[in-house]
């Protein structure tokens, strides 16, 4: 260990752990590059990290093809009462699962070292931070929460002077014989796969799983679970939002904070290169926001992650040219397909498919072959710091301010291109009736479902508190709230094809959104919200069919009717604790609709 820990809480925890979970050796991470080094050569030559010849410091993993995404299903808030997780969780009462867990975790890091990892999400010092310390056995791991937070000896000197941090425990779950050798990707089967949450006690513990968002507990576990749960209590917002700053041809900047479920194109967005000449895009993040209200009255933004942990295939030149050139160097890819010239092949890359691969199972590939040759939720983790639109102003711990919220998801039929709400009482209403098709970023998603906010696996408390908190924090930002719009990209025809061409097009709606916020735009008022016309709308350059336009700005009342009962019953579950304020904005929809 490179530093001292007098942190009398961190001491105790870990020595704690270390008897429960009886690891062959701890190690204190520092988060220098040199440790970083040394780890990835370490797993080079067990064979689980194979390095990328083509692209500088950069490696690939193939995960066990059980262990692929997250998996709701094994995804639990336990809390002392039901009522505090709600109906949308899967809850199990704290010391029940407590219970469970102790018993896996005992003896669970044989053979293994135990990596203690001093974190801060969120620029180290920021006032919106938090610090916190993730337990894991996983070396992959531990280099993924190098690139994903700021990790390393600043972190501890906040810690010996007494600041408190979120405790994140993980283990694979695969502790090893005397003498057993290991596999490349050690797991625990599906049925003892806990990724467990104590928002009543600031603390996470994940088993059995070393992929994505269920063991980098950075990301989804802290950075939206558990901090769902603090933001309501201390009166701020942890959101499940990419956040992007929009520069237009005077110079005037625009922030905007945007929600969309998983792979549903928040990293595309927030790398958005504009095809309308004049206008920029900066990158500030690209999966969390966190925010509270300023000094000023509104409502700030910073990214608590330092790097991108994006959806590989259909990454390409055409969709994410920033993207591509983030992940140039000094990234991890997970799942992807190595070409025989020491490259990476995924579905939807730009250029011809390789004649042989190997695919993410590690057999051989060719253009034939039945399977993809990438996993459909292949990741890349690469420094936010790579990309070469990122924001001067994205690690500014005061955050930008957000004019503009955006919720959206996957709709092939119903829902418009783009519509701005009412006001802020509608704008809830209509991010708590989000919905979306199923993507590949879930192991156990079928069919179309809400997805409130994009939070729906993400929310840490019950839902309609969450609800709750939105209408009061409308009520404090007063008119200094950001102005709410939903989109919808991915509109389809009958014959099945994209309407809108979408990726750097996309300006085109934002640009709208920017002007109504400045009462140049005009609108027309329909029973679901402020749609543009066709006028409304900069299509200068954009070669596409009157009737689409037609079609992406329509609103079809009957149609819309039929969308009641499924909002109905989704609202149902709550009860009574659903807030009176998104009753009442459902009884107004019925009544424009009638
Ligand atoms: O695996 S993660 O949760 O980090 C990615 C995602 O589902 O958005
Ligand atoms: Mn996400």
């Amino acid at each position: 260990m490179s530093y001292k820990v007098t942190n009398q809480k961190l001491n105790r925890w870990v020595n704690e752990l270390a008897e429960l979970c009886q690891p062959d050796k701890i190690h204190w991470c520092d988060g220098t590059k040199e440790e970083y080094d040394i780890l990835m050569a370490q797993m080079v030559a067990e064979g689980r990290a194979i390095p990328v010849k083509k692209r500088p410091n950069t490696y690939l993993f193939r995960s066990d093809p059980g262990d692929v995404a997250r998996v709701e299903s094994r995804t639990y808030i336990a809390t002392r009462e039901q009522a505090k997780a709600g109906p949308t969780n899967n809850w199990v009462q704290t010391d029940e699962l407590k219970k469970t867990m102790k018993a896996l975790y005992t003896g669970c890091m044989k053979g293994r070292t135990m990596f203690v990892i001093p974190f801060s999400m969120g620029p180290i010092g920021s006032p919106m931070s938090k610090l916190a310390v993730q337990i894991t056995d996983s070396p992959y791991v531990v280099c993924n929460m190098d690139i994903m937070c700021r990790v390393g000896t600043k972190v501890i000197e906040l810690l010996n002077k007494g600041e408190d941090f979120v405790e994140c425990l993980h283990s694979v779950g695969a502790p090893l014989k005397t003498g057993e050798k290991d596999v490349l990707w050690p797991c625990a089967p599906m049925e003892n796969k806990y990724i467990s949450h104590f928002p009543e006690e600031n603390a996470i513990w994940s088993f059995g799983s070393g992929y994505g968002g269920n063991a980098i507990l950075g990301k989804k576990c802290l950075g939206l679970r558990i901090s769902s749960a603090l933001a309501e209590r201390e009166g701020w917002m942890a959101e499940h939002m990419l956040i992007l700053r929009l520069i237009s041809p005077e110079g005037k900047k625009y922030h905007v904070a945007a929600a969309f479920p998983s792979a549903c194109g928040k990293t595309n967005l927030a790398m958005i290169q504009p095809a309308v000449p004049g206008w920029k895009a900066e990158c500030i993040g690209d999966d969390i926001a966190w925010m509270k209200i300023g000094p000023d009255g509104y409502l700030h933004a910073i990214n608590p992650e330092a790097g991108f942990f994006g959806v590989v295939p259909g990454t390409s030149y055409k969709s994410n040219p920033m993207a591509m050139d983030t992940v140039k160097e000094n990234t991890i890819f997970t799942n992807c397909a190595l070409t025989d010239d020491g490259d990476l092949w995924w579905e939807g890359k730009d250029g011809d498919k390789p004649a042989h691969a190997i695919d993410w199972k590690g057999k051989d590939w060719n253009p034939s072959s039945k399977e993809t040759a990438a996993h459909a939720n292949a990741r890349f983790t690469a420094p936010a710091a790579q990309c070469p639109i990122i924001s001067p102003d994205w690690e500014n711990p005061a955050g930008v301010p957000i004019d503009i919220f955006i919720f959206g998801g996957r709709r092939s039929a119903v829902v418009p291109l783009v519509t701005e709400a009412f006001n802020w009482d509608h704008g809830v209403f209509l991010a708590a009736t989000e919905a979306s098709e199923p993507t590949a970023a879930i192991l156990d998603n079928v069919g179309i479902r809400y997805d409130p906010f994009a939070m729906l696996p993400f929310c840490g408390i019950n839902m309609a508190d969450y609800f709750q908190h939105h209408f009061e924090m409308g009520d404090k930002l007063k008119n200094k709230a950001p102005r709410i719009f939903y989109v919808n990209w991915f509109r389809k025809n009958q014959n099945g094809e994209w309407l809108w061409p979408g990726f750097g097009d996309n300006i085109r709606a934002l640009i709208w959104m920017c002007e109504r916020i400045d009462g140049k735009a005009g609108a027309r008022k329909t029973p679901i919200g402020y749609l543009p016309e066709e006028k409304d709308l900069n299509l200068k350059g954009l070669v596409i069919a009157q009737e689409k336009i037609k079609e992406l700005l329509s609103v079809d009342p009957e149609v819309w009717k039929a969308e009641i009962p499924k909002m109905e019953k989704f609202f149902s579950q709550f009860g009574e604790h659903l807030p009176a304020r998104l009753r009442n904005q459902l009884d107004e929809l019925k009544s424009r609709l009638k």
